[in-house]
Parts: C-alpha cells; sequence; structure tokens
C-alpha cells in the first residue's frame, strides 16, 4: 500500500513525460544536423569564396596571389597576404578549426595516387562532412584507387580517407 503523499507516477503521467522526452531529443537531434548543415554550407561558401578571391586577384594584378614570379604556382609568398592587402579576401579558419590554406601542392590526392596543383585545403574535417561537399558540390564518385571508396580522387574537391578527420582540397585550376 502506498502512503498519502508517496505516490509514484501514474501510467498517463508517464506518457506524457516520455512524449515531453521524445520531443526534446527530437529538438536536440534536428539541432544537431542544422548545425552540421550550416558548417557544410560554410565550408562550400568559404571554398568557393576564396576561388573566386584568386580570379579577382588575378584579373586586377595580372598574375595569382602567392606566385611574385609568376610561374603559374602559388609558392613565393603567403597569398592570404596579397588577398588582405587587396581588400578582397581574409584568411580565416573552417567550422571545424583548421585554418585555411592557398598553395601549390604535391600530394594531392588522385586516382592514379597524388597530383600537385594550386589548391585551397584546410584539415582536420571530419570525413562524412568531406563525403557529403563532395556529394554536393563536386563530382561525388567513390574512387577506385587501389582500394575502393579510400577517399574521393577526382574532380576539383578530394580528400583521402575514410574514417576520423582528413584534410579536403580544392583544385585552384
Ligand atoms: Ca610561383
Ligand atoms: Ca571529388
Amino acid at each position: 500500500m502506498r502512503k498519502n503523499g508517496d505516490r509514484g507516477f501514474t501510467l498517463v503521467e508517464l506518457a506524457i513525460v516520455l512524449v515531453i522526452v521524445g520531443l526534446l531529443l527530437g529538438a536536440v537531434l534536428r539541432g544537431s544536423e542544422m548545425i552540421r548543415n550550416a558548417r557544410i554550407k560554410s565550408i562550400q561558401n568559404d571554398l568557393r569564396g576564396y576561388y573566386a578571391a584568386i580570379y579577382t586577384f588575378l584579373d586586377r594584378m595580372g598574375r595569382l596571389p602567392g606566385d611574385t614570379d609568376r610561374d603559374g604556382r602559388i609558392d613565393d609568398t603567403d597569398p592570404f597576404n596579397e588577398l588582405e592587402a587587396q581588400n578582397i579576401a581574409v584568411r580565416k579558419s573552417s567550422p571545424f578549426g583548421g585554418n585555411y590554406n592557398i598553395w601549390w601542392r604535391t600530394g594531392i590526392p588522385d586516382t592514379h595516387g597524388t597530383t600537385s596543383a594550386n589548391c585551397i585545403y584546410v584539415g582536420n574535417i571530419p570525413v562524412q562532412v568531406a563525403r557529403t561537399i563532395d556529394d554536393q558540390i563536386d563530382d561525388g564518385l567513390a574512387d577506385n584507387y587501389p582500394q575502393n571508396d579510400s577517399g574521393r580522387r577526382s574532380g576539383n574537391f578530394r580528400y583521402s580517407g575514410t574514417s576520423g578527420r582528413v584534410t579536403i582540397y580544392y583544385i585552384i585550376d
């Protein structure tokens, strides 16, 4: 027998509590999904913005930023210093914390191994985020080098790896 003032939950009360917990859980999950999508959108905008900034600099100065010897490779001085001096773009970090960089890079993932190119790159990106970006703004193709789906090694947007965090490369062509 229960004493007065010491009663447990009735079934109706329990049901109400479960509904409320369910609603809260749903809101939290939707919230984290929205945050994830916002971060993906932010990276896409950053990559496109820097890509456009590089061509704006090229139009204005007749060479690529960071390519003072005009050999077509961004490898002479940090292009962000020149982009900032021209008020074209500023250096930022991605929503996942890594700084964006613009350089001529070797070792960019390629269907034949690696390749070299001018690129915008940033590290510390969750691999699922990288995959979604490739699906949304690039070719969305899983590579076949030499194991299946070891990353996305074709198109302008590339990375290699299948777990954890990866470096993403956006090739400037
Ligand atoms: Ca150069
Ligand atoms: Ca790709």
